[in-house]
């Protein structure tokens, strides 16, 4: 990464050509890893999603990313990280488009998905041993690699730019933005800067979707972005105002 102009994200670097998954990795090797350090790969062969769900990664033509942060960040601030990555990305991404998030970590490209977040966490007893905040982009992806079943809903840059992405500079950008939201974050708790993008760049507010759990599927309206990250809903049933936290949740249109 020749452009990095970080002090700590992105340093070192390390580079695979195929993995089962970056997260996974970083997970595993904890210990050995540095604050900062990311590990990238060219290919995944298990990529992961939230929730036990895959994430797809054709081979050179996407970023599989994942970045190991060391930083005693309280518990319930996790979630605020997910949306730092995803503000970060946005900020990344705009010299080559203008996308959006689906909140917490779908970012989205003319309606359809081009990159995801997975914040992951490992403790030892009580004790938080680090964090890998996991990323994947497709930037160069041919619209005939993507699987067959995400094919109405998953896109690349280069599909809808009909441009080549260099992955470099991408990550450099992307690094940089993060850098720069973390330390304002860690040092003053300032989440404004990152929280405001995602309230601006979001497909949700200021419209009607349906919130659905295991149990049950229900209608609201969507208000905001509050400051722990939470999202702010007001469910039709009951007229009442809710923060809803991303666990285990799908927002759908119909
Ligand atoms: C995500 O999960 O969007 C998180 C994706 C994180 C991937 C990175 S790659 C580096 C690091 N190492 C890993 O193993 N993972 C991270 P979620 O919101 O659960 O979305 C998963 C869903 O997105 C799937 O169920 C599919 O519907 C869809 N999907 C899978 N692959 C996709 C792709 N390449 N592009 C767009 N959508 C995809």
């Amino acid at each position: 990464l020749k452009q990095l102009e970080t002090d700590f994200i992105g340093k070192p670097v390390q580079l695979h050509a195929r993995m089962d998954s970056t997260n996974s990795y970083a997970k595993e090797n904890l210990t050995d890893l540095i604050n900062g350090e990311i590990i990238l790969a060219h290919e995944q062969t298990a990529g992961k999603g939230r929730l036990g769900r895959n994430w797809t990664s054709p081979a050179g033509a996407s970023i599989s990313l994942s970045l190991v942060l060391k930083s005693d960040i309280p518990f319930e601030r996790i979630p605020l990280l997910t949306q730092l990555t995803a503000a970060s990305l946005v900020k990344a991404l705009d010299a080559w488009a203008d996308v959006q998030i689906k909140w917490p970590n779908d970012i989205i490209l003319n309606n359809k998905k081009i990159a995801g977040v997975l914040v992951e966490t490992e403790f030892s007893g009580r004790s938080l041993n680090g964090i890998v905040i996991g990323i994947g982009i497709n930037t160069n992806v041919d619209q005939m690699d993507i699987p067959e079943d995400l094919q109405s809903k998953a896109t690349s840059i280069r599909e809808e730019k009909a441009g080549e992405t260099d992955p470099n500079k991408l990550v450099a950008r992307f690094l940089k933005h993060f850098e720069n939201f973390y330390v304002a974050f860690l040092g003053s708790q300032h989440t404004e800067p990152f929280l405001s993008i995602c309230r601006e760049q979001s497909v949700l507010i200021g419209k009607d979707y349906w919130i659905i759990d295991k149990e049950q599927k229900r209608k609201a309206s969507i208000r905001t972005i509050d400051p722990t990250g939470g999202l702010v809903v007001t469910y039709h049933d009951t007229n009442k105002t809710e923060v809803i936290t991303s666990s285990d949740l799908s927002i759908r249109g119909e």
